[in-house]
């Protein structure tokens, strides 16, 4: 696997010589300056490029390269904004890029209800709480309707847990869920959040799925021509959140996306973790149906329990087995004759970087010790494979 991880810019606080010295040749990253639906250019693409060859490394994929939400909705002036997008592609391509990562998730893109979940080791996890997700959304959110999504029993447990909270823990669970995007420091007001949720009032699940093909189908002759690989992210998590329609959950999501628009282009961002917190995922299985159209590998671990909560585990435990997933992954390497590119996907907050103000998740410590461990699986699998 080519060994990548993910670098959020200029102001992210790990720096590119923090990336080599973890012993990655390529750099994950994307144009977060740029303003969704904004054409990327060849200078700006060339600048960032150059920024990270100067390191010595190469930048292996871009994430993300981001969809508007009037793509997703089929409102506005969408039509216009899937030309930008196929300009940003050609862009990318010209400028000699490989990888394209994105998702399709409505509004937000991943959901933790706490970001600092400490681990026995005193390192700090994120966490996914169901109870706190619920009690956010009903009590603090007040979504109109929310009650109409749970069973009583789950809310009678939200109540449980917000009464045993006190302001702190209530105004840290809103921020918590509230964070902006990976790479942003801008947390969403909920007044943002309710106004952005009754734009989806009339989108369901199959109706976000067509908006998809449609624009799948527009863009993936551009990315095959231009020598492109798209890798769609799955929902984080993978299931409805907040009434959302979320629509790459599942092996039949997956599937149904690929036939919409079949081209080597056209493949997956398989992340482990994503797919892992949902028990009905086989996701060993999932990485074996898929193989060959998986363009980009995020590997990260979770531990879910009965009640719907999962926190991210060391690389190496949690419930997906890591052996099997880069065992896997070898044999796919060997059989399409090419490194696909792997980041550690978030890493526990420890050591030094405890003391740090660091993305949640993106914290440097903890993502090397997660490469260093798959590095080694990689390297031990591959040894015993070829003998
Ligand atoms: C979270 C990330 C996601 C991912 C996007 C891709 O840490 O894996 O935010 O970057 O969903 O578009």
């Amino acid at each position: 696997m080519e060994q990548t991880m993910r670098w959020f810019g200029p102001n992210d606080p790990v720096s590119l010589w923090d990336i080599r010295q973890a012993g990655c040749t390529g750099v994950v990253t994307a144009l977060h300056h740029i303003p969704v639906g904004e054409v990327w250019t060849i200078e700006e693409i060339n600048k960032r490029k150059q920024m990270i060859e100067a390191k010595g490394m190469r930048w292996t994929v871009i994430e993300s390269l981001p969809v508007h939400e009037d793509i997703k909705k089929q409102t506005g002036n969408f039509e216009q904004l899937i030309e930008n997008y196929k300009l940003s592609l050609r862009n990318v391509g010209a400028c000699g890029l490989e990888v394209v990562t994105y998702n399709f998730m409505p509004i937000l893109d991943w959901m933790r209800t706490d970001v600092n979940y400490e681990m026995p080791d005193k390192s700090r996890a994120l966490y996914f709480n169901r109870a706190a997700f619920i009690a956010f959304d009903l009590f603090l959110l007040q979504r109109p309707g929310a009650e109409n999504d749970y069973s009583v029993s789950d809310m009678k447990k939200a109540k449980a847990a917000f009464d045993a909270m006190d302001e702190a823990a209530r105004t840290t669970l809103f921020r918590n869920t509230m964070l902006g995007l990976p790479g942003s420091d801008d947390a969403f007001t909920p007044e943002q959040v309710l106004a952005a949720l009754k734009t989806y009032e009339h989108i369901d699940a199959a109706k976000l799925k067509q908006h998809l093909f449609y624009f799948l189908r527009a863009i993936v002759p551009i990315a095959e021509e231009c020598g492109l690989k798209l890798a769609i992210h799955p929902d984080d998590p993978p299931y409805s959140i907040l009434g959302l329609p979320r629509i790459v959950s599942t092996e039949a999501d997956a599937r149904e996306l690929l036939a919409a628009a079949p081209s080597p282009a056209n493949g997956l961002c398989f992340c482990t973790g994503s797919f892992g917190a949902r028990a009905d995922n086989e996701v060993l299985r999932m990485l074996q149906a898929f193989g060959d159209q998986v363009h980009f590998l995020h590997l990260r671990n979770t531990k879910r329990d009965e009640e719907g909560n999962f926190y991210e585990a060391d690389h190496l435990a949690g419930d997906t087995d890591m052996y099997e997933i880069v065992k896997e992954a070898v044999l796919i390497m060997q059989r399409r004759k090419w490194s696909i590119p792997m980041r550690p996907d978030h890493g526990h907050q420890m050591l030094d970087d405890l003391h740090k103000k660091t993305y949640p998740g993106y914290s440097a410590i903890g993502r090397l010790r997660g490469l260093a461990e798959l590095r080694g699986l990689e390297l031990g699998i591959s040894r015993s494979l070829a003998v």
